[in-house]
């Protein structure tokens, strides 16, 4: 077979293993005491423990590349988890949601556009990278994925998932980074796009 070369975003170099980001160190996680929470503006508020996430709900996979803001891709990392898709059906987001935020067990927060999780159909909230259950280091129980915005935006040990109308700032959008933070547009600081190097409106 001939050898294929695949299609990078821009200025990012592929490694071979991820570099572990923990801002604020690696938490511990009882797992017996575990929720991860859907709230905001929904019909339905949601709550659902590991096994719940594990054994009831629909699980897909994705094999896809991810890209942390500094340069650096892994390629072709296997995630399974619970579609984004159904989650937003049961919760039943309201019509007035523009940006999603999630919260993690240590404190870290982020943000993205409702639009980049509702129209991206890879987009999940992953539990198992490449077969096993996500290791501690790396999240576990759960982190979202959503494979075309940089890797900042999947909040590890993730405990919920809040619909809001407002905008607010997550950890390193306070400190410049992007609201979006799509790979390819190379949206890495706030007012900043590689493709378009100029000012962009905020939804
Ligand atoms: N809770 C938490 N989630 C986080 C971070 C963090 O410091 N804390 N760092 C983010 C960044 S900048 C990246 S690139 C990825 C790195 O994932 P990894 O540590 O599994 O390599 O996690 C993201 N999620
Ligand atoms: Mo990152």
């Amino acid at each position: 077979m001939e050898k294929q070369t695949k299609e990078m975003p821009p200025n990012q170099h592929v490694v071979k293993n991820f570099i572990i980001y923990a801002e604020f160190g690696i938490p511990e996680v009882e797992i017996q005491k575990y929720n991860l929470k859907v709230t905001g503006l929904v019909q339905n508020e949601l709550s659902f423990t590991y096994d719940q996430l594990m054994k009831e709900l629909p699980h897909a996979k994705v094999k896809t590349d991810f890209h942390c803001v500094t340069g650096w891709s892994v390629l072709d990392v296997e995630w399974e988890g619970v579609p984004f898709s159904y989650l937003l059906e049961k919760a039943g987001v309201k019509d007035n949601v523009k940006w999603v935020n999630f919260y993690s067990l240590d404190g870290y927060t982020t943000i993205i556009p409702f639009e980049d999780l509702k129209n991206d159909p890879q987009s999940m909230v992953a539990l198992l990278m490449n077969g096993k259950p996500i290791p501690d280091k790396n999240g576990f129980p759960a982190r979202p994925i959503i494979p075309h915005l940089y890797g900042w935006k999947s909040a590890k040990w993730l405990t919920e998932i809040q619909f809001m109308d407002k905008y607010i700032d997550g950890y390193w959008e306070e400190r410049g980074y992007h609201e979006r933070g799509n790979v390819w547009d190379e949206e890495r600081f706030k007012g900043m796009s590689g493709k378009h190097s100029r000012k962009r409106p905020i939804l």
